[in-house]
């Protein structure tokens, strides 16, 4: 969904006050300046779209998934990767073993920004076995990836370092994000001010959840959805169950967005939402059926613009 200018300009101040209101920062970092004037851009849909349309003929090429140690997997890497290297990124790829198997991270850097100041972004870019994995998690990555073509698009040159990073083997238990986390130095897992995590936010039968870690990245969230005028709840089916885990148990502020895996929708919550009573957020969880067409335009949309408005938002 496009937000109008003034909306956009209000929503930019929101983040400021929800910045200062919490002492101007992430929660344990030190105090970040005033966001900078710039607004975050529209992402389009049509180039998320596009990107799970090629994640889905991935699958549809390497036995019907994109899963851990599987053609598939590598193949989506190969794809995000190439898209970011042709946009200037500092990519790199971290190998690992689980189960195995070889599997792989990709990691990929701004060039610019405070290197002692990271904020960061990621999802994970692997299925489970028994299907294509667009709405688990296709529609983070490329939600994320399309952020990250938006931020060279517009040579955005924040004062934080901007990272974003595609996780491998999180169905086998967050193992890629955990690998990175562990593998970190100190120093440099010191440096990271927060880790905004998005695992499936383009669900058939949407909710809009935020996660309740961080409260000046829960606030950025809820900022952007109040702009929106869509109410949004606390998430509370995932503590644990996706990347940002390792992040947080590390120390890092962490925060995300998530439109709901096998769960019911409720009756109150097709009030404020719409969509179907009494049937999941994502019927087609970790099935065959979790293809292209297992995806809502609208909730994808707006998902993928509340992305970029906290990377603009919170790396100024
Ligand atoms: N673990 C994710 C799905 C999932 C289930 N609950 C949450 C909450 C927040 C993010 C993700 C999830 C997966 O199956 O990949
Ligand atoms: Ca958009
Ligand atoms: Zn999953
Ligand atoms: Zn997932």
């Amino acid at each position: 969904m496009k937000l109008s200018v003034s909306a956009r300009a209000l929503a930019a101040g929101a983040v400021a006050a929800a910045l200062l209101l919490t002492g101007g920062s992430l929660a344990g970092a030190a105090p970040a300046p005033a966001p900078s004037a710039a607004a975050a851009p529209d992402i389009p849909l049509s180039g998320v779209k596009a990107h799970l349309t090629q994640l889905q003929s991935i699958a549809t090429a390497n036995g019907g998934n994109r899963a851990h140690g599987r053609p598939g997997y590598k193949a989506s890497l190969d794809y995000v990767k190439a898209k970011l290297d042709a946009a200037g990124y500092t990519t790199a790829i971290q190998q690992f073993t689980a189960s195995g198997r070889t599997g792989y991270n990709l990691i990929a850097d701004w060039p610019g920004g405070d290197t002692n100041q990271v904020l960061m972004a990621g999802s994970h870019l692997d299925s489970v076995s028994s299907g294509a994995g667009i709405n688990d998690n296709g529609s983070g990555s490329a939600a994320v990836l399309e952020t990250a073509l938006a931020v060279s698009r517009a040579g955005y040159q924040p004062t934080k370092h901007l990272r974003f990073a595609w996780w491998g083997a999180e169905e086998l238990g967050l193992v890629g994000s955990r690998y990175y986390v562990n593998n970190l130095s100190a120093a440099n897992r010191a440096k990271i001010r927060g880790y905004l995590n998005f695992d499936m936010i383009g669900s058939p039968n949407p909710g809009y959840f935020v996660y309740d870690d961080d409260p000046a990245i829960e606030k950025t969230f809820k900022d952007y959805y109040a702009g929106l005028g869509v109410p949004t709840e606390i998430e509370t089916e995932g503590d644990g169950r996706s990347d940002h885990a390792p992040f947080k148990s590390a120390g890092v502020p962490v925060g995300g967005l998530f439109t709901g895996a096998s769960r019911t929708k409720t009756a109150a919550q097709v009030a404020k939402w719409g969509g179907t009573s009494g049937q999941a957020f994502d019927r087609c969880y970790h099935s065959s059926c979790d293809t292209t067409s297992n995806i809502n335009d609208t909730a994808l949309d707006r998902n993928s613009d509340a992305i970029a408005y906290a990377v603009w938002g919170l790396s100024a």
